[in-house]
């Protein structure tokens, strides 16, 4: 899953992106391990071999808004429409590096950007409705022109109003639609507003409205502050949680906005527990058995007999799988069972 960081230039996203990656950042792109504790305590219990975290794909500097002009360049808006998500940083703290404007104003720029955003998608609506206008084929009922003058009819208004098309309730054609045009404003969104250092673990009070409003068109939206974020990035692991908890937070922020993606990307978790190598998958969800069988290896599919499962809750309660297993606590599922966030799986197969 592809996670493409947008915002204004000097806005925090290179920050934010080092600190996600977690030390492992290298050139623009990186697997960014998505921060589970669970996952944590199951690899503490079973010392692995080899451990393998689920990921998302970061891709920093997508050549993003300048902040003069006509904002997004044909290069931004070709490579921002091959993400999966767009991960939208905010300005939200002083900085003498800031060239676009020189006042902070958080709201104004992520309306801004925003608002570019439904604009991209509300000319090429325009301008193929101008086009479908004069289509015959579009006057037959049926016909996909047809279908997809309905379609643009129905997003012109909303885009209109400034609403981006992810908070719009789709029909089947809509979606497929919009799928097949990769609108900017249809891909998940996730706003992080990079706070000043004596914003650290609270929100704003000029935030708060903000947040409540991009939660109600379906954008998660949390504060960072990503040169804090970094800081914490570069100590070892087991320093972390000393060093958080002296400035009253639990965990990293960045953490949070990686779960926020995670989860709006529809993906959940299973895990695979094993001596060799213990890992966690990420799966779309509803999917079921097959489908995480398949996510494994293809083969592993194709002969599926049946899953073992143990949710994580379970496993906890009992410290481990063979105990789990021992107080009969396994249960058989067969191709159809949908994987619930957090199972343990083992695929009996064939092969
Ligand atoms: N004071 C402060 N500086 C920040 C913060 N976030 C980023 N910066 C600084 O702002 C500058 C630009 O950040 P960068 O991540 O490169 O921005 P990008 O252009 O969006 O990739 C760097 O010098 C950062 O150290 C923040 O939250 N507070
Ligand atoms: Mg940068």
């Amino acid at each position: 899953m592809k996670v493409g960081l947008i915002g204004f230039s000097s806005s925090g996203k290179s920050t934010l992106y080092r600190a996600a990656a977690q030390g492992r950042a290298k050139g623009d792109v990186t697997a960014v391990p998505v921060p589970d504790p669970r996952f944590e305590a199951i690899v503490e219990q079973v010392k692995p071999k080899k451990i393998t975290p689920a990921t998302v794909m970061l891709f920093d500097d997508l050549d993003s808004a300048q902040g003069s002009g006509r904002m997004f360049s044909q290069k931004f808006v070709d490579e921002a429409r091959k993400m999966d998500l767009l991960l939208h940083v905010v300005r939200d703290f002083d900085s003498p590096m800031a060239s676009y404007h020189t006042e902070i104003d958080a709201l104004r720029d992520e309306e801004n950007i925003s608002v570019e955003i439904v604009l991209a998608d509300l000319q090429i609506v325009e301008n193929r409705l101008e086009r479908l206008a004069k289509s015959l084929t579009a006057k037959n009922p049926g016909s996909p022109d047809y279908i997809e003058k309905q379609v643009f009819e129905k997003l012109k208004g909303p885009l209109e109003d400034g609403i981006p098309i992810r908070a719009m309730d789709l029909d089947e054609d809509g979606e497929t639609i919009c799928r097949n045009y990769q609108f900017l404003s249809a891909k998940p969104m996730v706003v992080a507003f990079n706070v000043s250092e004596d914003h650290i673990g609270e929100v704003p009070a000029h935030l708060v409205p903000r947040i409540a409003a991009l939660a109600a068109k379906a954008t998660p939206a949390f504060t960072v502050c990503a040169p804090l974020e970094e800081e914490v990035a570069q100590l070892d692991a087991s320093d972390q949680p000393d060093f958080l908890s002296s400035l009253g937070l639990t965990e990293p922020a960045s953490a949070k906005v990686i779960r926020a993606v995670y989860e709006a990307l529809g993906l959940i978790t299973f895990f695979t527990a094993g001596e060799n190598e213990t890992r966690a998958w990420p799966l779309r969800r509803g999917s079921n058995a097959v489908k995480a069988a398949g996510t494994i290896h293809t083969d592993i599919a194709k002969g599926f007999i049946r899953a073992e499962v143990v949710h994580y809750d379970v496993y906890r309660e009992y410290g481990s799988l063979d105990a789990a297993y021992s107080a009969g606590k396994m249960s058989l599922e067969g191709k159809e069972y949908v994987i619930q966030d957090g199972d343990l799986l083992h695929i009996r197969n064939k092969s």
